[in-house]
């Protein structure tokens, strides 16, 4: 069978995993791929810049042209009504079975199902769903027979049969090397950034608003969530990326790269040998320890993101279900700055409760930590995740607003998001302070300028450009990467 993958603004790992499995079974994969600079939720989203550059009809026609038996969609929460859009589009002109799969069709899978032209939907992992539904495919249209076949969600006779999963993929070894190719070849932009391999799925916390605390009650059954592939396994996959594509610097894109010592330290062994590209990596505070920044270091770690999301003690633990101190931050980041590693700290505004004396402590801790780099999210609801049911109880959120968020109507993470609308103007005021703590690390100076800051007009703007020059000072090819990306000349599909 000829499965076509649809997908903009991206690489994404999912669809290289399924196409590798796929090819891997005899079946053939094609992606149609839309650039989408201005509306891939990844750098900056202009609804007017999106409109002029909109290539949704071109897109629709490739699909068409191409004759495919199923056409494929991976859906966030971010990009699902632009994949609705096309997959009705689609329907409206050829007669063939759409499959949706990916975070949100997994979290609301009912909700998408609701669609008359989505007539499949696969729920959590992908791989061995897919195949077993392509396979029933090639025989039969309807989901008569699918009856119990996990992950595998339809309609039937007007009714939703949705599968609960089938268990994890423990061993991670067994799944072919993602299908790279697929978007290199497509969008050769991406051959100039850090080449993003995960060693794991899986992560052992569940923050409120990440969809690793949907994943977990999805898949309560499963004793542990996390899955690691072996050291052997990563450093072959990067050894053949190395020959085929001469990468020059890895992104380990990993919920938490540094979950277990004894796997880093095997790994770094091997890496530094026969790798020996400089790399980043997400961590956590509560896996982390001086020695592991030393491993980390070893290995050619040059940059870590690393999520704090609030200097308040309170607001992280109460409405993130973040449970480190601001101690073990301190700790954490102290190690890092001892090993000389670049350290990019996340922030979110716009938790359900949160005061201005909270912003204050996350200000202190960040003019504590001095990180190098600080990117802001504003809180964005993604379906199925805990923090919901809290700005519920909290009274910010109606059952009508779950229902638009249900159904992909999210704020855009990097610029207001869901923050209520009445605390934007606090909001950005403490973004540029927060900002400034990357840029200047003299007190003094910092006292006088934040003061100053405070009567600027067009905030945002300057906050983005210090976020702009940390990224040039630390780590150079990865932002450059995104302006390259922005200014290429997209419109192919
Ligand atoms: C690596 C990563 C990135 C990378 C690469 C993108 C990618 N998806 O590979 C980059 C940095 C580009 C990125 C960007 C963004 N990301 Co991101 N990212 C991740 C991360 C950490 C890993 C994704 C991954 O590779 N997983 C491993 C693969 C194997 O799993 P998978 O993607 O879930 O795919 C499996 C199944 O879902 C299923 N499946 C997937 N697609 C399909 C399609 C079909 C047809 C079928 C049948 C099955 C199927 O089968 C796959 C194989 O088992 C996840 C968190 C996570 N742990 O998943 C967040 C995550 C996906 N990202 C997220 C977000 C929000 C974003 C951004 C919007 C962030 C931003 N504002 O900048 C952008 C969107 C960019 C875009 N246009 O895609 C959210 C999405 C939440 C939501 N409900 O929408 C996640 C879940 C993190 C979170 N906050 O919870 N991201
Ligand atoms: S540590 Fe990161 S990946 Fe893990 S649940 Fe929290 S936000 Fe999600």
């Amino acid at each position: 069978m000829k499965v076509t993958f649809i997908y903009k603004g991206a690489e994404n790992l999912g669809i290289e995993y399924l196409s590798a499995f796929l090819k891997s079974k005899g079946h053939a994969t094609s992606l149609i791929y839309d650039p989408a600079v201005f509306s891939s939720d990844v750098f900056i989203n202009s609804k007017v810049f999106a409109r002029l550059l909109n290539i949704d009809k071109k897109v629709v026609k490739t699909v068409i042209a191409s004759k495919p038996d199923i056409v494929a969609f991976s859906a966030y929460t971010g990009n699902y009504k632009w994949c609705l859009s096309i997959a009705r589009q689609i329907k409206e002109q050829i007669n063939i079975p759409i499959v949706f799969g990916g975070v949100h069709t997994t979290a609301v899978v009912a909700t998408v199902l609701e669609n008359e032209y989505v007539d499949f939907a696969i729920v959590g992992e992908g791989e061995h769903a897919t195949i077993d539904l392509i396979n029933h495919l090639s025989n039969s249209r309807s989901g008569d027979g699918l009856t119990g076949a996990g992950n595998i969600c339809f309609k039937l006779s007007e009714k939703l049969i949705i599968n609960k999963p089938r268990p994890y993929i423990q061993d991670l070894d067994t799944l072919p090397f993602p299908d790279k190719d697929l978007f290199f070849k497509k969008e050769p932009v991406f051959l100039h950034n850090p080449y993003l391999i995960m060693t794991s799925r899986g992560c052992p916390y569940a923050c409120s608003y990440c969809s690793n605390n949907m994943l977990q009650s999805l898949y309560s059954n499963e004793r542990c969530h996390i899955r690691r592939r072996s050291t052997g396994n990563v450093i072959t996959e990067l050894l053949d990326a190395k020959r085929r594509y001469g990468i020059k610097s890895v992104g380990f894109v990993d919920d938490v790269f540094t979950i277990s010592k004894s796997w880093l330290e095997d790994f770094v062994e091997k890496y530094k040998s026969l790798i020996n590209l400089p790399f980043y990596c997400n961590i956590h505070p509560l896996a982390f320890s001086k020695e592991i920044a030393r491993l980390l270091k070893d290995g050619g770690c040059k940059l870590v993101f690393l999520g704090v999301q609030s200097g308040s003690e309170k607001t992280r633990s109460q409405m993130f279900l973040r449970h480190e101190s601001n101690e073990q931050i301190i700790n954490a980041v102290s190690y890092l700055k001892e090993m000389k590693i670049k350290i990019s700290v996340d922030h979110i505004f716009g938790a359900p409760v949160e005061e201005e004396v909270d912003l204050r402590k996350s200000l202190d801790l960040y003019k504590n930590i001095k990180p190098d780099m600080l990117l802001t999210f504003w809180l964005t609801y993604y379906p199925g995740t805990s923090i919901i049911n809290l700005a519920k109880k909290f009274g910010k959120l109606s059952d009508s607003d779950i229902r638009n968020i249900n159904e992909g109507n999210i704020g855009f993470a990097h610029n207001t998001g869901s923050a209520d609308r009445n605390r934007i103007k606090l909001y950005k005021k403490y973004e540029l302070l927060f900002e400034l703590t990357t840029v200047v690390t003299h007190n003094q100076t910092y006292n006088i300028l934040s003061q100053l800051a405070v009567f600027l007009p067009f905030k945002k703007l300057f906050s983005l450009c210090i976020y702009m020059i940390s990224g040039i000072r630390y780590f150079r090819p990865w932002i450059i990467n995104k302006f390259r990306y922005a200014v290429s000349w997209h419109n192919a599909p």
